[in-house]
């Protein structure tokens, strides 16, 4: 445990202010700068296992897992072997591989949805195309979304958008126009009258419903009972594709990701993070007779120069084959239930309102006395209490994610002893809040 007093930041400082002559905010994602949760910073030097070092040397346990790759948690042994050897043969084909058939045959058998994917760089790319295959298969413009939930930064989809853009508290961005959002509608997180309301004020416009299965960009929000079916009855109903962005809870919530958690069975996935294994990989997928429209198979456009590397599809490979040994997701399910409800005994017994869950391996916290099912509710949490919490929780080694709008993540290398650390930290810092 660092203790407070130890907490040096010099060189983050040191580093941090170069950037900030060199890249916009000095970061090239903009949680990272902090903002929302305020002080300096933190520049890292190395990440293994659960942990992660900056370059002051502070080690931390590590419950941003870089967004969500980190399941197997960092650096994983036999990830870095299989890259090593992927290496000898080089980084890039801009050509087929073997290996893309191998991660393909690996996610099609695990996603109920998927009998046909394609690989990208990134979830906005799975974002952006799968809207844009959306809108070919139904020949349909408007598209619903929800409120906080976050599909990447493509312009159609920056509309009342979680992650960043709800930690940053920004408006829709600038630069987006008028004409690329006037076709994205949306209602808030489990209101499924909402949902009806807009497929009958615009009938047979909605080409598809997307939406994150469990949200992670507004902080943890599960879906309410009965959420997700109704939104597969009410798509069925409107002739209107459903999409499920698994970007974050596929091969987290399940090996088959939320939909298989939950039994509803989308028409569309899109997927990232954990399947790249930390490096870039996106992916979409779904139906063969969707998927078939896709370019050069039918009309419908989508590339990308790196789609498919091989070192991309290694990590991927391996890192799946790894979630796949038995007993993986109830470890996951077990040590993140018990920090889940650490995190809210410990609340309780120090005094502060606080709501929370977890499913598998994903968690959150709002320190608020109502329940929160949507983004409205958890912009009403105490965000200044949470920036507290963060700080003092960073100051004594536990790095949670700098955002009350964001999940946190656990890995396979968590251990007992780190949830126990982490409780004991929590209940230092939430005694002194
Ligand atoms: P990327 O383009 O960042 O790979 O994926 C976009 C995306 C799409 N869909 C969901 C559900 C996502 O969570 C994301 C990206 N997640 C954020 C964290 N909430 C990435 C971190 C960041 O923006 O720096």
């Amino acid at each position: 445990m660092v203790t407070t007093t130890s907490f040096k930041t010099t060189k983050s400082e040191e580093i941090f202010q170069a950037a900030q002559t060199l890249m916009p905010g000095g970061v090239n994602s903009p949680v990272r700068a902090f903002k929302s949760v305020g002080g300096q910073p933190i520049v890292f030097d190395r990440v293994n296992g659960a942990y992660i070092w900056d370059v002051d040397g502070n080690q931390y346990i590590d419950y941003v897992g870089t967004w969500g790759p980190a399941i197997c948690g960092h650096a994983h042994p036999e990830v870095i072997a299989a890259l090593h050897e992927a290496l000898e043969k080089g980084t890039s084909f801009g050509a087929p591989s073997v290996l893309e058939n191998v991660l393909a045959g690996m996610v099609i058998d695990a996603v109920p949805s998927i009998e046909m994917v394609r690989f990208v760089n990134s979830g906005t790319e799975a974002c952006m195309a799968v809207i844009r295959l959306m809108r070919a298969f139904t020949g349909r413009d408007k598209i619903i979304k929800f409120s906080g939930c976050y599909h990447g930064h493509a312009d159609m989809l920056l509309v009342q958008a979680g992650s960043g853009v709800a930690t940053l508290g920004l408006p829709d961005s600038p630069g987006v126009p008028k004409s690329a959002t006037a076709t994205t509608l949306t209602a808030p997180y489990n209101d499924l009258e909402a949902v009806r309301s807009l497929f009958e004020t615009n009938p047979n416009e909605v080409a598809g419903v997307i939406l994150e299965p469990v949200v992670g960009n507004s902080g943890f929000i599960p879906p309410d009972a009965g959420f997700l079916e109704g939104l597969r009855l009410l798509t069925q109903e409107n002739n209107a594709l459903l999409v499920f962005d698994e970007v974050m809870t596929g091969f987290r919530i399940a090996y088959g990701g939320a939909q298989e958690k939950f039994g509803v069975t989308p028409d569309l996935t899109t997927l990232g993070k954990v399947i790249g294994g930390g490096l870039p990989v996106g992916a979409y997928g779904g139906r063969k007779e969707i998927m078939s429209l896709v370019a050069p198979a039918g009309p419908m456009y989508q590339a990308g120069t790196l789609s498919g590397n091989p070192l991309a599809m290694t990590a991927g490979i391996k890192t799946l084959e790894l979630l796949q040994k038995p007993g993986t997701y109830e470890q996951l399910d077990k040590i993140t239930k018990r920090l889940s409800e650490g995190l809210l005994q410990i609340a309780k017994e120090t005094g502060h309102a606080a709501t929370g869950g977890s499913i598998s391996a994903m968690f959150g916290l709002f320190f608020t006395g109502q329940t929160v099912r949507n983004y409205e509710e958890a912009k009403t949490s105490d965000l200044a209490k949470f920036s507290h919490f963060h700080r003092g929780m960073l100051e004594r080694g536990i790095y949670l994610a700098p955002s009350q709008f964001e999940a946190g993540f656990t890995s396979l290398a968590h251990t007992e002893d780190d949830i126990d650390r982490t409780l004991a930290a929590a209940r230092e810092v939430m005694s002194s809040l």
